[in-house]
């Protein structure tokens, strides 16, 4: 579905492929043969035939827009840049404690009020219906599947600040513009807690053409064990009712799922324990994907809770070792998240995201075999000039010899 062939022989240059994707890939990748500018001067490229296709259909970021929002025209020049290294998914986290981001037309006050602060206290924001589609189009223009998530029963402080009836005490909360995480939950035993879940993944379904909805289910410290599991299994099933396939942070793998739900790997082993029930994982290591974890000890920017990762630790790992009984059968790819506690700009997501995502980009298309940190550094210095000419803000890590 995302394979090609390029040949580039003195008397033509051809792509060909199954599908559109590989030809956009395809072009990608020919795209990266000649300089990243328009020239004049007459351009010479070795004759090669490349066959290629991709290891892992799941090839992503997720950025984190609730924590500090992103209006859509600092999301576009990302999709653009992440395109050009065959990314094809872009994770929206479009809810937490901080702020609600996307307009739910049958709970208004959600965007309109949940989403007016944001980490810091600042103005935050939200994405009209409108908006969110614009980005959805944008982006499948370059073949990246936006999936959006609503973080629940944990990180719902923008939501239950929102509606006095949405929490057990029938109390509206203050809205929130800290860092902690886990103070928060929805009221797992009442009704309109359900009706929200419905009204609200029914709107984004009819908003997404991509068969996933992702639920968060992450840190649900605030909800009791039990009334954790009762609830991720009412919502896979609201999930599926609107036609979706859940997908969640993988301590969803705790209750019973769907073998079409998919947990995501993030810092425990809970994503096992999807795999031993039939369900596939995406993996996104704390220790190795989390691109809001700082480079170094002198990164101003970011966190470092999992430790600090520069560019070859971002780039040296295997996703089906992160997972006891990962395969490349249950392993549906790669992802890296971008949280944003500390991320302000387009500018700081850059600084954080390239030239990590590069090397993450690579790990979900190319196979394992010869992956050798010497050899990738070289290839990724020919990049800075790129990335510069993309008026790209990325780190000029200092283990790159940057041509
Ligand atoms: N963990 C939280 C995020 C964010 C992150 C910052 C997950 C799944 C720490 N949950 O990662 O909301 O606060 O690095």
């Amino acid at each position: 579905a995302e394979g090609y062939v390029l040949t580039i022989a003195p008397e033509a240059i051809c792509i060909h492929a199954n599908r559109p994707a590989g030809i956009f890939y395809g072009a990608q990748t020919l795209l990266q043969l000649v300089p990243p500018t328009p020239t004049r001067e007459p351009i010479a490229i070795r004759a090669a035939t490349i066959r290629d296709v991709p290891r892992f259909e799941w090839r992503g970021m997720m950025l984190d827009v609730a924590r500090h929002f992103f209006k859509v025209a600092d999301v576009k020049p990302l999709i653009d840049n992440l395109a050009r290294y065959k990314i094809n998914r872009l994770h929206l986290h479009l809810s937490d404690d901080q702020g609600w981001r996307i307009e739910i037309k049958s709970w208004e006050r959600l965007a309109k009020h949940g989403g007016s602060t944001e980490v810091g206290g600042g103005a935050g924001g939200y994405y009209s219906q409108a908006e969110y589609s614009e980005l959805v189009a944008y982006a499948a223009q370059q073949y990246i599947t936006i999936i959006p998530e609503i973080d629940v029963p944990g990180h719902t402080n923008a939501a239950l600040a929102s509606y006095a009836e949405l929490n057990a005490d029938e109390t509206a909360r203050d809205l929130y513009t800290g860092t902690e995480v886990g103070f928060s939950s929805l009221s797992i035993h009442q009704a309109i807690t359900y009706k929200f879940l419905d009204d609200v993944i029914g709107e984004l379904a009819a908003l997404t053409p991509a068969p996933y909805i992702h639920i968060g289910g992450d840190e649900a410290r605030s909800t009791a064990h039990d009334a954790y599991l009762y609830l991720i299994e009412r919502v896979q099933e609201i999930v599926r009712a609107h036609g979706k396939r859940m997908i969640g942070w993988e301590e969803i793998a705790q209750a019973k799922l769907l073998p079409t739900s998919i947990a995501q790997h993030w810092c425990a082993d809970f994503a096992a324990q999807a795999i031993r029930q039939g369900a596939r994982v995406i993996v996104s290591p704390s220790t190795r994907a989390y691109l809001d974890m700082k480079y170094d000890a002198a990164t101003k920017l970011g966190l470092d809770w999992a430790g600090l990762i520069d560019v070859e630790k971002a780039y040296m790992w295997e996703p089906t070792a992160e997972v006891q009984g990962a395969t490349d059968e249950n392993v549906l790819g790669v992802e890296a998240p971008l949280w944003t506690e500390t991320i302000e700009t387009l500018d700081d997501i850059e600084y954080m995201t390239f030239p990590r995502i590069i090397g993450i980009a690579e790990i979900g298309w190319s196979p394992q075999v010869n992956r050798s940190w010497d050899e990738y550094r070289q290839r990724l210095a020919a990049h800075g000039a790129r990335l510069k000419a993309f008026d790209v803000n990325f780190f000029a890590a200092p283990q790159v010899p940057w041509e």
